[in-house]
């Protein structure tokens, strides 16, 4: 399999950390977004968006909740997709909660990124920033647990993404979920071993 990734994009390190987990770490091949040019694998997804995974037989799968089902299922299933439907649907939830940290986090990066200074909306920033802050409010008043499943990979992808591009201010407001992350950096080592 090969999987486009860029080092710092939480949604490929989600797929990096479940692919650690699962143990496929041999059978995945990485290709960092800045060392293919041709940008080769970006194009199988009309949406220009990583992570993307080829697999063995040629598909290729997107986005980074599907590949997780896709690694899930190769695993043998309900591995880190819990099978029972209260378990199952916490998780898939708090895998939807993180990936919206997420992407209004990238939301308030790309502001910067791809706005010529002059059009940068304060108020855009405030509303993105605004659904960052609330969900760090949800999972501080309702901590993801111990296990090892799509919603706490999604958290901690979330939460170590806002250390790398917000440095890591959330953690002075929210300190029982700065230290469940710490707890899941030590309990997971592809935690720290896929950080950017
Ligand atoms: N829902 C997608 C989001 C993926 C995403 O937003 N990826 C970013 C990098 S972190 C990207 O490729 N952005 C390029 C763009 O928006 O054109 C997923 O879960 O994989």
């Amino acid at each position: 399999m090969k999987l486009r990734y860029s080092p710092a994009s939480p949604f490929a390190r989600k797929v990096a950390i479940a692919g650690r987990v699962l143990g496929f770490a041999d059978r995945i091949e990485m290709i960092d977004a800045d060392g293919d040019p041709g940008d080769v694998v970006r194009s199988r997804n009309p949406l220009n968006k990583i992570p993307l995974l080829l697999t063995d037989e040629g598909m290729a799968i997107f986005d980074s909740r599907v590949i997780l089902e896709y690694l899930d299922h190769l695993a043998g299933g309900h591995r880190i997709l819990p099978a029972a439907p209260e378990a199952r649907f916490r998780s898939l939830t708090q895998q939807a909660l993180a990936d919206g940290i997420m992407e209004a986090s990238i939301l308030v990066s790309y502001e910067d990124r791809w706005r010529e200074p002059a059009q940068i909306s304060q108020k855009w920033l405030a509303h993105q920033q605004k659904k960052v802050d609330q969900g760090l409010a949800a999972l501080e008043a309702d901590l993801p647990g111990d296990e090892i499943d799509v919603g706490t990979i999604a958290v901690a992808s979330a939460l170590g993404y806002l250390d790398l591009r917000q440095g890591g201010v959330w953690r002075q407001a929210r300190p029982k979920l700065a230290a469940w992350l710490d707890g899941f950096a030590a309990r997971v080592p592809a935690y720290g071993l896929t950080a950017a």
